[in-house]
């Protein structure tokens, strides 16, 4: 075996977005394309030699020759070790949590979360750094600059491994250890989480429902839920892992996890249903006939930490992502917690995490998570809820109920504009931001404007200034409208609207989201002009 130097040409189009690296299989699929950019990852790295490197994805379609080619590329670069979850299978939290166990160099996940898979799906590639969290932006611009000038990479001339049983490999001086993908991280689940009082719980008249849309949570949640806390055989629906996830969308939302919402909406539904994403790092929270808003859910769990043993302690502090809705900001001022506002995507956490700035995050966008690991994590907020439940013994209504009587409701919904003209998605957005300068004072409808501006980031730990994040209108009344372009597609742009409003009166909290948000959105119709420009009537998705 020795290792070989191949030559290469650069592609122009192997910019990271919001979460690594994502394209479409038949992308990947071009001589050289993975090649190129895992070389560009290591390019961007220094002092790696002979340490360790965590690997694993969501097992969609084409995981495993991607994972068989990096693990001989990491070997010719030098790497001394590298951890893979057995089959390919590591959940994108399950790899944080592995690299800061074993204290790895960082990580590689193969991913496109969400995304739809198989062999006209996506796929996508994401590298980690030693704290566990996505690559900081000042790591995706290396990579993207080495990227455009890379002309060779290394590889070992090496056999394939056999992913599918543990045990200890070697490739060139390199080891490769397969390993389970669910013990580690069932381990910090149970270190975090009051799993007696969950169990004697669900022992009793509770029923719940997880549905992995087959993606990598089935096996985790096999696992926990119904191996470790007793929950009945047959909780987790669609539990097993499949390269094009049935030919669904592996995304937790009303519209994607349909077989849960038929349950949860249905006749006679469990008390508790939950959803996660291709890759484990999204959740959905439901109760019988009750939707629990994201940014709703990430305020309940910021206020009802001192029922977890993990958080017994108190919080530092609490962030969320810019257009995630401002329920925590209100949890944060009673409990006395700083509460920082960041650009959409996790890696913006990271710094606040690893400085004790923050203890618990998350965005709209079905994210949530804490100082545990450096991603968001789907499983962590499923137990976190069941937690909480198990305590309070209330409904999952009744609980949402509650926290808005104390702290009002943000009306929250984002509208998505999926796959439109790119060009129109840009005349759009600078159509939007060219408003802003007069905006200021000045009536919308029946909305006065209290500020407009291009939302820009400067990070509170190391200073560094993150730009063009979002255009956003606040108004006198609290009530915002955000436009955003979305960094996670391979088609085409993504409009995505974000729209809140504030009601502290319990009397009207029963109102319907988007009949309460209607004013907004005709208002956002209007301004951006975007009916006419997307030439849609309506949005794709509604969360
Ligand atoms: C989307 C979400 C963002 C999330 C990102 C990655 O990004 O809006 O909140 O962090 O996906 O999540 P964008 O740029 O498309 O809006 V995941 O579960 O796809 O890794
Ligand atoms: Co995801």
């Amino acid at each position: 075996m020795s290792s070989q130097t191949v030559s290469t040409q650069p592609f122009s189009d192997q910019k990271p977005g919001t979460s690594g690296l994502r394209k479409q299989v038949p992308d990947f699929q071009q001589p050289h394309y993975l090649e190129n950019f895992i070389q560009s990852i290591f390019n961007s790295l220094e002092g790696y030699q002979d340490k360790t490197l965590v690997l694993g994805g969501d097992g969609r379609f084409y995981n495993r020759p991607a994972i068989q080619t990096i693990l001989k590329m990491a070997a010719a670069n030098g790497f001394g070790n590298v951890l893979v979850g057995q089959g390919g299978i590591l959940s994108t939290p399950a790899a944080s949590c592995l690299i800061r166990k074993y204290d790895a160099f960082g990580g590689i996940i193969l991913s496109a979360s969400h995304n739809p898979g198989g062999p006209e799906g996506d796929f996508g590639v994401k590298y980690n750094v030693g704290n566990g969290g996505p690559a900081p932006e000042k790591v995706t611009n290396a990579i993207f600059e080495h990227s455009k000038k890379i002309s060779e990479y290394k590889i070992e001339d090496a056999e394939d491994i056999n992913l599918d049983q543990t045990g200890t490999h070697k490739i060139g001086d390199m080891t490769v250890e397969v390993i389970d993908s669910v013990t580690d991280y069932a381990a910090l689940m149970e270190s975090l989480f009051d799993f007696d009082q969950i169990r004697s719980f669900l022992s009793g008249n509770f029923k719940m429902c997880m549905d992995s849309l087959h993606a990598v949570t089935g096996p985790y949640a096999r696992d926990i839920l119904e191996g470790k806390l007793g929950a009945k055989s047959g909780t987790v629906q669609n539990g097993e892992p499949l390269e094009d996830f049935g030919g669904g969308h592996p995304d937790p939302n009303l519209v994607y996890a349909h077989d849960l919402v038929e349950l949860m909406f249905g006749d006679s539904p469990p008390d508790f249903g939950a959803a996660s994403d291709g890759d484990g790092d999204r959740n959905m929270i439901l109760g019988s006939n009750f939707f629990v808003n994201p940014s709703d859910s990430l305020a309940l769990i910021a206020a009802n930490a001192s029922l977890v043993p993990g958080y017994r302690d108190g919080l530092s502090g609490v962030a969320r992502s810019m257009p995630t809705s401002q329920a925590v900001d209100r949890v944060a001022e009673k409990l006395g917690l700083d509460c920082y506002e960041t650009p959409t995507g996790w890696k913006f956490f990271g710094n606040l995490l690893d400085a004790d700035k923050i203890t618990i995050c998350g965005e709209e966008s079905f994210g949530t998570g804490s100082d545990h690991v450096r991603e968001k994590d789907g499983l962590w907020a499923i137990l976190f809820w069941l937690n909480i439940l198990a305590a309070r013994k209330q409904s999952v209504e009744d609980i949402v109920r509650e926290h808005w009587q104390t702290y009002g409701r943000n009306f929250y919904s984002r509208h998505d504009y999926e796959g439109i003209d790119s060009q129109a998605a840009n005349q759009l957005m600078d159509g939007v931001k060219s408003q802003f300068l007069q905006l200021k004072g000045k009536k919308l409808g029946d909305y006065t404007v209290k500020y407009a501006d291009d939302f820009s980031y400067t990070d509170p730990v190391d200073g560094s200034v993150s730009e063009h994040q979002g255009l956003r209108i606040g108004f006198e009344d609290g009530s915002r409208m955000v436009f955003r372009l979305s960094g996670t597609g391979t088609q085409g742009a993504t409009l995505r609207l974000y729209l809140e409003s504030y009601e502290p009166d319990p009397a009207k909290h029963d109102v319907d989201t988007q009949a309460a948000l209607g004013g907004l959105i005709s208002l956002a119709d209007e301004f951006a002009k975007i009916r006419e420009l997307t030439g849609r009537d309506e949005p794709t998705v509604i969360t």
